[in-house]
Formats: C-alpha cells, sequence, structure tokens
C-alpha cells in the first residue's frame, strides 16, 4: 500500500534539477546520467501505480540509454505481455518527472492514483535491468527508493539486454497460463532460443563465421553466454565471432562501434578488419538493434539495414507460408517508417508481393501496426524490429496436419521460427540468429542478399531550427502540414529530381529536424537534401 509521508521522504534524497523540464518520449526518459536521479525515482514510482492498477501483474523497468555516448542513461517502462508502456501513460510519467516539489510530487502521485483507478491495496510487481553504464548502480539505487516507498515486491535481474528484461516480462506474467511464454530466467531465454535455433538448422548449414560487433555494451557478454547454448558450426550451427564486447573500459561503449555508428558513418567500426566477403553484424549498446554489413569483391563497404532484415524475412516466411501449406491462413504483412529505402519499399510489393503498412517513427507504432497481420514484419532502417504472430497464425501453426513431407519440413521450421523470434520487442540476438537461419535455408552469402534490390542513393541531414515544434507531420510523416506552405515548396524541389522522395519532421529524440531524400543517383539525393533543409531553415529560422 502506497505511503504517501514515505515516498514524500524518499523524494527528497532525489531532488529535480530545477530547471529542467523532462518528456518521456519514444525512447523512454533519456539523457546526461547526473540527471536522470529524480526522474528514475518518480519512474518507479510510476512502475509501482502501473502494476497495482493491473492488479499485481509484473511491470519492468530498463535502465539504459541505448545507442547514447557512455555519459548518458535512460529509463523506459515495459508493460505486463513485454510491450513498451502503454501510449496513455506516457504523459503522467511526463508529469510526475516535472513535478518541483515532494509536495507537488504526492499531489500528482495521489491524484494519479485516483484517475486510474488503482487500488490502492493490490500488490504492485516490478522487475528491472540495466545496461553496462557506470551510472547504472546509482540509478538502480533511485529505484529501488520508489519501490520500498511504495511497498512494492521487486526483482534486480542486473545486467540484461533491453530485449531480455522484456522477455522476462512477458514470461513472469504469463506463467502458469496457457500462453506461457518461457522459463522466467536469464538462462531460460537462452535454452529458449538456442533450442528454436537447432531445430530451424537442422539439416542445413551456414556458411563461414559471422563477426558480431557488441558496441563494447551489454550484448557482449550476452552473446558470449547465448554462444554456449548453440551448436558450433562443426554440429550444424554457426562460427559466431564476438568482437566489442568489453564492457569493463566504460568510455568504450558506442564509441567508434556498434549497430548506430555502422548505420549513419555507412562504414565498418575501424577497429574490424573485414575482408572481401566476410559476413558481419553490429548490435547497438542495449542489443536491441542490429545491422549487417560485408566488403564486396571491390572491397567496397555494403550495408545491409532493417529494411533488408524486413525483405529477407518477409520472403522467408512467404516461402514457408506456401511451402507447409498455410499460406490461406497466414496473411504476411510488412511495416516500414518513411525513412525505408523507396527500393525496399517497391521489392515488398511488387517481387513479393506482400502488403505494406507505414507508420509513424517509433517502434511502438511499427509494433501496433504489424498486429494487424497474421505474420507482422516490421522494422525500422536502424535496425530496430521484429516478427510477430497473431494467436490465430500461431494456432494454424501448431494445429495443422502436414499433407507431404515437404509441407512437414517447412512447419517444423516455421514453428522453430516463431519460438526464435522475440514477440515482445526487436531483438537484436534473435534477429542476428534469424538472420542466419535464413541465409542458411537460401544457401546465400550477404552479396546474394543484397542482389535482391538495388538501394536509392539516400541522404539524412539533421537541420537545427529555432523551434522544432512549428514542423508539424502528417501522413506517416511523410508529408508537412505546418509550417504553411513549406509542404508545397518541398514538393517543388522533389519535382525536380528523378525518383526523387523527401520528407521533414521534428525529431523526437534531439532538438533538430530531420530532412530525409532520395534520388535516382548520389548526387541528386544530396541535393535534394541539400534543398530540403533549405526550406526547412527558411520556415523555421536558424538556431
Ligand atoms: P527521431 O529522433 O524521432 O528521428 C530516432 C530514430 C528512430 C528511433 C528513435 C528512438 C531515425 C531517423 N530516427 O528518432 O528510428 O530509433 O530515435 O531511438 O533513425
Ligand atoms: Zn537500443
Amino acid at each position: 500500500m502506497a505511503d504517501y509521508e514515505k515516498i514524500k521522504e524518499a523524494s527528497s534524497k532525489h531532488p529535480k534539477p530545477a530547471d529542467k523540464t523532462f518528456q518521456y518520449g519514444t525512447a523512454g526518459f533519456r539523457m546526461k546520467a547526473n540527471l536522470l536521479n529524480s526522474v528514475v525515482y518518480r519512474v518507479g514510482l510510476l512502475a509501482a501505480l502501473r502494476s497495482r492498477k493491473l492488479n499485481g501483474q509484473t511491470i519492468g523497468v530498463m535502465i539504459t540509454a541505448s545507442h547514447n555516448p557512455p555519459e548518458d542513461n535512460g529509463v523506459k517502462l515495459v508493460d505486463p505481455m513485454g510491450e513498451m508502456l502503454e501510449a496513455s501513460w506516457e504523459p503522467y510519467a511526463t508529469e510526475l518527472a516535472n513535478a518541483q516539489s515532494e509536495d507537488e510530487l504526492v499531489k500528482i502521485y495521489e491524484k494519479l492514483t485516483e484517475d486510474v483507478k488503482a487500488k490502492p491495496g493490490a500488490p504492485a510487481r516490478v522487475i528491472y535491468a540495466r545496461d553496462t553504464r557506470a551510472s547504472g548502480s546509482t540509478l538502480v539505487a533511485c529505484l529501488k527508493d520508489a519501490l520500498d516507498a511504495t511497498g512494492t515486491e521487486y526483482t534486480d535481474y542486473k545486467h540484461l539486454t533491453t530485449p531480455q528484461l522484456h522477455y522476462l516480462v512477458r514470461c513472469v506474467n504469463t506463467k502458469g497460463t496457457q500462453y506461457e511464454y518461457g522459463e522466467v530466467s536469464e538462462q531460460g531465454y537462452y535454452k529458449k532460443i538456442a533450442a528454436a535455433f537447432k531445430q530451424a538448422m537442422k539439416h542445413k548449414k551456414t556458411t563461414g563465421p559471422v563477426t558480431v560487433d557488441c558496441a563494447n555494451g551489454v550484448g557482449g557478454p550476452k552473446l558470449v553466454e547465448l554462444k554456449k547454448h548453440l551448436p558450433g558450426a562443426s554440429e550444424g550451427g554457426v562460427d559466431i565471432k564476438v568482437v566489442n564486447d568489453d564492457v569493463l573500459k566504460p568510455e568504450a561503449l558506442n564509441s567508434q562501434c556498434g549497430a548506430d555508428f555502422v548505420k549513419t558513418q555507412q562504414r565498418a567500426p575501424p577497429s574490424s578488419k573485414i575482408s572481401s566477403g566476410d559476413r558481419c553484424a553490429s548490435l547497438d549498446g542495449d542489443a536491441d538493434r542490429i545491422v549487417y554489413y560485408f566488403a564486396d569483391k571491390d572491397n567496397t563497404f555494403r550495408l545491409l539495414d532493417g529494411d533488408r532484415i524486413a525483405t529477407l524475412a518477409a520472403s522467408f516466411l512467404a516461402d514457408l507460408g506456401r511451402a507447409s501449406g498455410l499460406a490461406e491462413q497466414l496473411k504476411i504483412g510488412v511495416v516500414q517508417t518513411a525513412y525505408a529505402n523507396g527500393a525496399s519499399t517497391q521489392y515488398v510489393e511488387k517481387n513479393l508481393k506482400l502488403p505494406i503498412l507505414c507508420t509513424n517513427t517509433g517502434v511502438k507504432h511499427l509494433h501496433h501496426a504489424a498486429q494487424r497481420f497474421d505474420i507482422g514484419v516490421y522494422f525500422e532502417a536502424n535496425g530496430h524490429g521484429t516478427v510477430l504472430f497473431s494467436p490465430a497464425a500461431l494456432k494454424a501453426i501448431a494445429n495443422y496436419e502436414p499433407q507431404s513431407p515437404a509441407q512437414k519440413n517447412a512447419l517444423e521450421t516455421l514453428r522453430a521460427v516463431t519460438e526464435l523470434i522475440n514477440q515482445t520487442v526487436g531483438d537484436a540476438l534473435s534477429d542476428l540468429l534469424l538472420v542466419e537461419v535464413i541465409l542458411a535455408h537460401k544457401g546465400w552469402t550477404c552479396q546474394e542478399w543484397l542482389n535482391t534490390y538495388v538501394d536509392l542513393p539516400n541522404r539524412l541531414v539533421r537541420v537545427e531550427v529555432k523551434d522544432r515544434n512549428i514542423f508539424q507531420a502528417v501522413d506517416a510523416e511523410r508529408k508537412l502540414e505546418k509550417p504553411e506552405g513549406a509542404q508545397k515548396d518541398i514538393e517543388t524541389e522533389i519535382a525536380k529530381y528523378t525518383k526523387g522522395r523527401s520528407f521533414a519532421r521534428a525529431s523526437g529524440t534531439e532538438d533538430a529536424v530531420r530532412v530525409y531524400a532520395e534520388a535516382s543517383t548520389r548526387g541528386e539525393a544530396d541535393d535534394l537534401a541539400a534543398r530540403v533543409s533549405a526550406v526547412v531553415r527558411r520556415y523555421g529560422g536558424v538556431a
């Protein structure tokens, strides 16, 4: 039961920095770690309230700043099925975080408790974990203070990847039900995906090793642990070479390595000596993103990003659907954002003949849209994504009686893949194994994967303006509704280019407007991006 005096007292140990305003955004709260004590304390209060509201279902709290620099940290909440916090609760987090005094904080908390109709006597349960940042332990202490003050039962899972915590939350809440998701432990996570991987790789072989850059983050030690459960290359598995897994040097985190570096710099981490043909992948700091890459025969760097993983997964699942005789029951769809390369969109529609939905940026939007399909494949171009199977699809896959040995084979692989893929959130470790399974089944090298379509040259530019909030986007952020006239001017520029496509939107995570442009040649894409950026500056004023 919440004791408001206790909450007030504990809160006074974690005062809010007076001049700061916080906002729970797409990635929860994220900023310099030394500003986060009060925020994490208050997120702890909210986690307790959310659990009480849901009659003691377990809520997750993850302390991480993903691909941000080592001095940053962040915190986000995980809902009972392992999904991101319900959007309608985000403003509550923001409101609590911005309360100026202890009195105001408690007043807001009391009012929220009434508004959401949480039973004050209901149990509250929370599990939490953190990435490898040095600031993590201080922030965990703030969180614990909130959980103690609110009489919450909790378990500290220490260091985990973000998707591992999402997995555990779902496991706890489904335990003993017909929807049981897995054993409630870190080992349970490895066992589940390793068993699924083994099954999916039956009679298949990968060609050559895959080198995985772990951004010197929590994904490193976790991948090393996962490897212990996987068959090696000689036993029909895959040879995984782990690099950049130094978590003892805090300053090395996400520095010159990791998925974000590779995607934004369009090059391999300088520390990786990659030779022509080597298959490589990079995770981000909390292992919920992955991108692949390789050097082609001319030693040119080639990126296989989230769009590529989505198209690869969609094509594989469509093949399995057909081969197992379940194509009719399994309607596959792909969900992208406006940042997906136009060539990938065209490939899905024209070649794979699958439907596409485009949503706003931010994985929660993609996740929800993906639930509209029997099998919903969603990835952001930056490498965050997964595949969701609807309850009806899972039932069909579980119950179908194969009519031939070929159908039986495909069905077994399909079943394994449903277990391999993390259903809660994009998971770099699970996605890594999924890509390896698919490449083994197709017998493809990275070059063959790349050959499926040719990306349109593109450019992403960050434009700083006086107030990014005047830029209001509509139509899945592909058009600007405000400021008036801006969209028309952008379209005038687009019309000058072959296969030109461009849009501008206010970033949700940085104080800037992002401009994306693609066109038929590198020069044209750069040009178009520059011209649209000029439009944005003209309307937004130089910062
Ligand atoms: P913003 O800053 O809203 O563009 C960025 C990424 C998103 C997503 C979020 C959350 C791009 C263009 N945008 O959002 O894809 O990952 O951060 O981390 O990469
Ligand atoms: Zn991340």
